[in-house]
């Protein structure tokens, strides 16, 4: 897209820098091969594999290790964080997996509704399972969750267990899967009921990203969403990155009802006094409606683009009310705040993957 495309180079660029300066790629560890290995011993042993993908980037988020595993019933797409994903996009791109003869299911993991939806989805396909391959009712379904780093493989087993139809004695007995903001959390492979009579197990898997990734695009998207660990680039370029993508969507449009409503100075006295995240959402929507609305450039132009993105940071950085001595902390320090608030959806629903260009 034009005006978010310097972004992307930028962004892209640095992330594979640092992927180069290693023999071999820094994400894709010993630990990492290991995994990727158990995980792809197993996949031929366990009844239905459940690859979870972030909603904001369908393709984007791909498992790459299941390419090479045939598309069968057996696999079902999730699109999870649909919470923070724009909803028609979402729709549209369910019908085009389902068009391609893929299993899709969107979810949001944490929506208890949305959860006990999808198990009664998985225990009908458990049902035609044992039917169709004449299983004995003892049988014991295992499902395993693959996908890549912090798409919330996790917190979407944790529901699933915490949601099924198991004894309150067995939730009680039975361990949870760590859930983190952070990519890289789970280290093992860990086993999780969820249903009984008949018994369903849920594998929850470390997340896996390919050794390298190759389209600057698509790591762009990966490190915006939180599937690269922040640590290992720039933050400003991340929400510089970010900002071009606002700029360009209706998504700051929606927040023109409470720009008028105090000015800049006032709502940094309160924000001061008032440590409610609902203030600061609030101040830095407006602020960036603001800074958006009065801007005359043309945001297709990357030099404009660049120009209010940095009239943006200097706002920024007197709503969260950052004084540091150096430049460059003080916009790394806006940067963190403003990439954790869009993560978070308080600052709008993007899809990154635009159907149009798959
Ligand atoms: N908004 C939203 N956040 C979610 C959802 N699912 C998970 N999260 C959050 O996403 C982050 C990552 O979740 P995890 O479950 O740890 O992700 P993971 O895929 O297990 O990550 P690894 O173990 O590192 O591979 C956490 O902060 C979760 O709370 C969702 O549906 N919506
Ligand atoms: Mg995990």
């Amino acid at each position: 897209m034009a005006g978010t495309s310097s972004f992307v180079q930028k962004l892209g660029n640095s992330i594979k820098k640092v992927s180069e300066s290693k023999s071999s790629s820094w994400w894709y560890n010993h630990h990492m091969r290991a995994a990727s290995r158990a995980i792809f011993q197993r996949i031929p042993l366990v009844d239905f594999v459940l690859e979870v993908r972030d909603a904001r980037i369908p393709v984007s988020s791909a498992y790459e290790q299941l390419r090479s595993f045939p598309s069968s019933s057996k696999k079902i797409i999730i699109l999870n964080k649909m919470d923070l994903a724009n909803n028609s996009n979402t729709k549209e791109w369910m019908a085009y997996f389902k068009e391609q003869n893929y299993v899709p299911y969107a979810i949001n993991s944490h929506n208890k509704d949305n959860i006990k939806e999808f198990l009664n989805f998985l225990q009908a396909k458990v049902r035609d399972l044992r039917r169709n391959a004449h299983l004995s009712n003892t049988h014991t379904t295992s499902v395993m969750i693959v996908g890549i780093p912090n798409v919330g493989k996790s917190a979407f087993a944790n529901s699933l267990h915490q949601i099924g139809r198991i004894t309150a004695a067995e939730k009680g007995k039975l361990k949870q899967a760590t859930v983190s903001p952070h990519p890289g959390e789970t280290k093992n492979i860990t086993s999780l009921k969820i249903a009984s009579h008949p018994n369903i197990y849920i594998l929850d898997t470390p997340g896996i990203l390919p050794p390298k990734i190759v389209d600057i695009e698509r790591s762009s998207k990966l490190a915006l969403t939180g599937a690269i660990a922040d640590s290992l680039f720039d933050q400003s370029e991340l929400a510089q990155y970010f900002l071009s993508i606002l700029n360009l969507s209706h998504e700051y449009k929606k927040w023109e009802k409470i720009s008028g409503e105090l000015e800049l100075d006032k709502k940094v006295n309160q924000i001061m006094n008032d440590h409610t995240q609902d203030v600061v959402v609030r101040a830095v929507r407006q602020a960036l409606f603001k800074d958006i609305s009065a801007f005359k450039g043309n945001l297709d132009d990357e030099k404009d683009m660049v120009q209010l993105i940095e009239a943006q940071f200097t706002t920024l950085r007197k709503v969260f009310n950052v004084n540091s001595d150096s430049f460059e902390a003080a916009n790394n320090i806006v940067a963190g705040k403003l990439i954790n608030l869009y993560r978070t959806g308080r600052l709008g629903h993007y899809t990154l993957d635009s159907l149009q260009e798959t």
